[in-house]
């Protein structure tokens, strides 16, 4: 039986890396197997694709550009790491996907959405995620927890009212599709949020018989 394919999102330090990792032992408590992945990045090629994205650097970047190599980075990961896996039955946790474009290069850096979309349908065909999980949480509080870490890449460096548009634009096309996206209060207590994804997990994995 295929698996089941799941992506997380959010703007920064909503605690995507936190509640995937966590989603995972969930699933492999149950005796799910699971593959943990992210983007840009998930196999060499694109993870030095995903190095290039995120260096500071004096040159500006092009939008476009941007644009092009996350969907380069892409095209690698889900036809040499996450398709097989799918048709291994595994179930694929990737942290960011395509939603993430739309977010970023879109509702951030101002492509038209047909651009993205174009790119979309050459790179994935009809592939989408079977669920996503958006972790929502105000620009600030993000921002405050993802500061803590230390070091910002050439996104966390973006002002307020970037990661205001992508927070904008994740709850547009989750509104758009409620029954694909699970929105996910994510400025609450850490075991809350861990708690109500636990839960949705655990229906996942019973209703798709994977148990
Ligand atoms: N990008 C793009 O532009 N276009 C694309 O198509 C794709 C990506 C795929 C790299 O992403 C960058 O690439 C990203 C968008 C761009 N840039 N930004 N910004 P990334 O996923 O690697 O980096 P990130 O978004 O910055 O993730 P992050 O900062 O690592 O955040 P996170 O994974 O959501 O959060 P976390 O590491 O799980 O948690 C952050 C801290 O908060 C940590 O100390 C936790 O313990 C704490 N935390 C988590 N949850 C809570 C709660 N509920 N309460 C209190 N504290 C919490």
């Amino acid at each position: 039986m295929r698996g089941q394919f799941i992506t997380f999102e959010g703007t920064e330090g909503v605690g995507k890396s936190t509640q995937l990792a966590n989603a995972a032992k969930t699933l492999e408590n149950l005796g799910v197997n699971v593959l943990v992945t992210r983007e840009p990045g998930g196999t060499p090629m694109a993870e030095a694709i995903r190095d290039l994205l995120l260096a500071t650097r004096d040159e500006p970047v092009n939008e476009i550009t941007e644009l092009l190599l996350m969907f380069a980075a892409r095209a690698q990961h889900l036809h040499t790491r996450i398709l097989p896996a799918l048709d291994r039955g595994q179930w694929v946790l990737c942290d960011r996907f395509t939603d993430a474009t739309f977010a970023y290069q879109g509702g951030g850096r101002g492509v038209p959405e047909q651009r993205i979309a174009l790119l979309e349908t050459l790179v994935q065909g009809d592939i989408r995620p079977d669920h996503v999980i958006l972790l929502d949480a105000p620009v600030d509080t993000g921002m405050e927890r993802a500061r803590r870490r230390g070091a910002l890449d050439r996104f966390e460096q973006e002002h307020r009212d970037f990661f205001q548009k992508i927070r904008d634009t994740y709850l547009a096309r989750a509104a758009a599709q409620p029954e694909k996206y699970c929105v996910i209060d994510a400025a609450r207590p850490l075991d809350q949020v861990t708690e109500q994804i636990e839960r949705l997990f655990c229906q996942w994995a019973s209703r798709s018989g994977a148990l």
